[in-house]
């Protein structure tokens, strides 16, 4: 069991149901909150990027606000959001809740390899895997989106930054270098990366996945600037930053694999190449002039950037299909085919970072209290004096 969090996230919906619902307990009272300035553009961005869908083009994501802010700031009461499913128009007889509608009319039996439809199916009981895949779906990561766009507002009002990228796709670095003074450029790239020139050779790999029934992977990016040193805790093993960061990021679909700083390259050097000396000057207190670790020692914060990068496999529904056995006939047979994306490597980006916002978030509550903002901003004044006078 983990330890209990200061902010708490929880979501329902399926879909290709009416609507996703968000429910983001312990958000601190006074936090200016504008849905449409503050969360609906980077429900746009998770929408973007090159190799998706046609969903895609049904869906213009925007979160409602119906709990828990008034006058445009939070009160600390419970935040409630819903965004809703366009598509949900095409599918109600399909997805209708209530009995005597069609759910037969899209029922999927042969377990696509690499989804939820095999163990959830069998686990839950369901052999129209179809009541898995709804909940199973991407379509998911909308709300933990509009949940971590609250975080990053949060943090933004706590001098913190946040940044989604991607660094490399089909084995193809796009990485760039970061640049914080060109966090348009992401926005404006159709795979969210700095590397403009790498862009053109893996557009051509996921045009070429595409016309194979083929999908794609890739690793992403999310990186924090401007953080306290001291969230998180050595004391306990739940306690710890960087393994709060991994569940978060882990528990997102076709995650497979999550490093933070140099992680994997890390086991391969020696220890005086991967850790970073301690300076003190009076302009810049402690600091380091490299940042091999990501900004986190024994699972707390070091003051420098936050960096964890997580490895998305290809997306499990292909065109192209695999191999697999119809759960109904016990047949072997082709594994179903749904629509899908070819790759959503820069959406991910923007969800892997939306969960570590939630995260550091709830570092940061844990440890300037959870109230109000003008309490944890009062609190970190004193902590920024403390850390210098240290
Ligand atoms: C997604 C919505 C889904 C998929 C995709 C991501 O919508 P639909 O099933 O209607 O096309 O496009 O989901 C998956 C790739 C997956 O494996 O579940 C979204 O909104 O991100």
């Amino acid at each position: 069991m983990l330890r209990w969090s200061m902010l708490r996230y929880l979501s329902a919906g399926e879909s290709h149901g009416p609507a996703l619902t968000v429910i983001l307990d312990g958000v601190p009272a006074g936090l200016e909150l504008v849905a449409a300035d503050h969360i609906d553009p980077w429900l746009r961005r998770r929408q973007g990027g090159y190799g998706r869908g046609r969903r895609q083009v049904i869906e213009t994501d925007a979160a409602s606000l119906l709990g828990g802010v008034r006058a445009g700031r939070t009160t600390g009461a419970p935040l409630a959001m819903q965004i809703e499913n366009r598509d949900w128009r095409n599918w109600t007889q399909i997805m209708d809740p209530a009995p005597g509608g069609e759910p037969r009319k899209r029922a999927l039996s042969a377990a696509r390899p690499g989804h939820a439809d095999l163990a959830g199916g069998i686990k839950y009981g369901h052999k129209d895997l179809r009541d898995v895949l709804e909940r199973a779906s991407a379509r998911e990561t909308a709300s933990r989106v509009a949940a971590g766009a609250v975080a990053l507002r949060l943090l933004s009002s706590a001098g913190v930054d946040g940044c989604a990228r991607v660094v490399s796709m089909a084995g193809l670095p796009c990485d760039g270098g970061m640049d914080w003074d060109r966090l348009d450029a992401l926005d404006d790239s159709p795979l969210r990366c700095f590397d403009s020139e790498a862009e053109a050779a893996i557009i051509e790999r996921i045009d070429e996945a595409k016309r194979t029934g083929d999908t794609l992977g890739g690793v992403v990016e999310a990186r924090f600037r401007g953080l306290p040193i001291g969230l998180g805790s050595h004391v306990q093993w739940d306690r710890k930053l960087d393994g709060r960061l991994a569940q978060a990021a882990m528990s997102i679909q076709a995650i497979k694999a999550v490093e933070i700083g140099d992680g994997w390259y890390g086991a391969t050097a020696l220890g005086s190449q991967v850790h970073d000396a301690i300076y003190r000057s009076e302009e810049e207190g402690y600091h380091r002039t490299t940042n091999r670790s990501g900004g986190l020692e024994a699972g707390i914060t070091t003051g420098e950037e936050l960096v964890v990068r997580a490895a998305m496999k290809p997306i499990a529904t292909l065109m192209k299909p695999l191999p697999t056995v119809d759960v109904v006939s016990h047949e072997p047979a082709d594994a179903a085919r749904e629509r899908s994306d070819t790759t959503a490597v820069p959406a991910a980006s923007i969800v892997v970072l939306a969960m570590c916002a939630l995260v550091v978030a709830d570092a940061l509550l844990e440890k300037f209290g959870a109230d109000s903002v003008r309490e944890i901003t009062e609190r970190l004044e004193a902590h920024g004096a403390w850390t210098a006078s240290f």
